[in-house]
């Protein structure tokens, strides 16, 4: 007989060692909307707010909101809002159910039940995780991008909106003109400064909507910055039988994630706030120092390994790491070019925070894949790899290492061009502009770098002039377009 789901009538009956929700969760109303229910969400601050729960209860439960796919009303809807969160650290397996999501709300056909949860009275404090390119801005400069496509409609049609920022900017229409009550937005993704990211793409909206909605948001929308870390891939069918076995039970809506985990958000707020201050996030007056750590070490490291990693014929973080040559090269990358651009951060010893994301990176339990970090490249590249590059140039640093993962982006998707015999399927959204080049000009590296380092959208005009930097990534591009892209990475390594 098959085991049976996960539902509120067999909290009851799960194995003692399964946490369960500490609350009196019928009480639960809700507070709080997240846009963006994936794994991470559900990893991250869904749990913060189920440990909140346990210690302070009051009216936060979550609505989730998917504007974009995975589908997911029906399959937590059959489980009551309830899911298991995994953590796996090597051979350690460790579940919980987390009872502070209510309901899912699946909002793609079109924003009406998106706009219903957002501008409702209830809601006082939106979160997000709709990935870096939710937000609908220019990654070089942080401006709403009003060529996109999205944008574009959603200026045109401001009554049924597509995009983030549409979706919001008329919410907020929504609440001025029903109950008028304040309410903060929280984006959660990993892009730099994202409290003024999202406070630039919703303003912009809001302005062209008129005045009175431009200073409606002034006085009662807040945008918080904030830096938030687990390391939660996506969950496979092998984690939903790893639940059934070890625990007798089965769960669609499983996610998995490595035991640490880290929430700064900045002291602004507009209208009431969960205290996720009382169950281990940080409330601090500046985000930037923890943003560049978070975002330079452990996710420029992630960036580094997933496109070498690729290249090299590695499937996943932790066997990527595992080969000596790629392990000094991206503790050398860290250690002498990412370091010296980090700001003090308070509490934090940035050398020790190396070796723990590295530590962090062996972690054979979570398979995260290579092409999964690898996708959206052009929109991550900014704040992990040529920030820090733009401030090592400034203080006339080395970039020799942090050139390389810039070049294994670039090769990545070179590689999967039709001139280069589509060695893999990449989703970004640069992706066919990079094809097309790479078409064109086929194997010259330093023609392929002048092409693609025109595209101003992801590189600054004045860093891609750098004659420096071009000649690192044109001479890291033909090292990893050749037929030994490891070696390449050795010789550099031990240069
Ligand atoms: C990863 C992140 O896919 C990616 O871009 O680098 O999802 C990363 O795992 C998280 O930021 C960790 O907090």
């Amino acid at each position: 007989m098959s085991a049976k789901n996960l539902s509120p009538a067999l909290l009851d009956r799960l194995p003692p060692d399964v946490r369960k929700p500490a609350y009196d969760r019928p009480a639960l109303k809700p507070g709080i909307a997240h846009i963006g229910v994936g794994a991470f969400h559900r990893c991250h601050q869904a749990e913060y707010t189920d440990d909140l729960l346990a210690k302070d209860f009051d009216h936060w439960g979550l609505v989730g909101i998917n504007i974009r796919p995975p589908l997911l009303a029906d399959t937590l809807g059959r489980q009551d809002g309830l899911y298991t969160r995994l953590i796996r650290q090597n051979d350690e397996v460790e579940a919980r159910v987390i009872g502070s999501i209510l309901r899912v709300v699946d909002s793609q056909e079109s924003a009406a039940r998106a706009l219903e949860v957002l501008a409702s009275p209830d809601i006082e404090m939106v979160t997000m995780t709709v990935t870096e390119k939710g937000y609908c801005h220019i990654p070089s400069s942080g401006a709403l991008d009003l060529d996109h496509p999205d944008i574009a409609h959603d200026l045109a049609n401001s009554g049924a909106p597509r995009s983030v920022p549409g979706i919001l900017a008329r919410a907020l229409e929504r609440r001025m003109a029903s109950h008028g009550r304040p309410v903060t937005l929280l984006s959660c993704d990993n892009i730099p400064t994202n409290g003024i990211i999202l406070g630039n793409v919703v303003r912009t909206f809001a302005e062209r909507r008129g005045r009175q909605l431009a200073d409606w948001i002034e006085a009662n929308v807040a945008f918080p910055s904030a830096m938030v870390d687990r390391i939660a891939p996506a969950t496979t069918e092998a984690d939903i039988d790893t639940v059934e076995q070890r625990f007798g039970y089965r769960d669609g809506a499983l996610v998995v994630g490595e035991r640490f985990r880290q929430w700064v958000i900045e002291h602004r707020f507009a209208g009431r706030v969960p205290r996720w201050d009382l169950v281990g996030a940080t409330f601090v007056d500046d985000v930037t120092p923890f943003e560049h750590l978070k975002m330079r070490v452990l996710n420029g490291a992630q960036t580094t390994l997933s496109y070498l990693g690729v290249l090299g014929g590695f499937e996943h973080t932790f066997e990527t790491i595992a080969d000596p040559v790629l392990a000094r090269f991206v503790r050398r990358m860290l250690t002498e070019e990412t370091l010296p651009t980090l700001m003090p951060v308070p509490g934090i010893s940035p050398a020790a925070y190396v070796e723990q994301s590295l530590s962090r990176l062996t972690n054979t339990a979570i398979r995260h894949r290579n092409h999964q970090i690898a996708t959206d490249g052009s929109q991550k590249i900014v704040q992990r790899l040529l920030n820090p590059i733009r401030d090592r140039l400034a203080i006339g640093g080395s970039i020799a290492l942090l050139s390389v993962p810039v070049a294994g982006w670039m090769a990545y998707l070179i590689k999967a061009s039709a001139r280069f015999g589509r060695a893999w399927r990449v989703s970004d959204p640069f992706a066919d502009r990079i094809a097309a080049i790479a078409d064109s000009i086929g194997s010259d590296s330093k023609a392929l770098v002048d092409a693609i380092l025109a595209i101003d959208a992801i590189f600054d005009p004045q860093l891609a002039a750098d004659t420096t930097f071009r000649g690192h990534v044109a001479a890291g591009l033909d090292g990893l377009l050749s037929g030994d892209p490891m070696g390449f990475v050795g010789q550099v390594c031990a240069g």
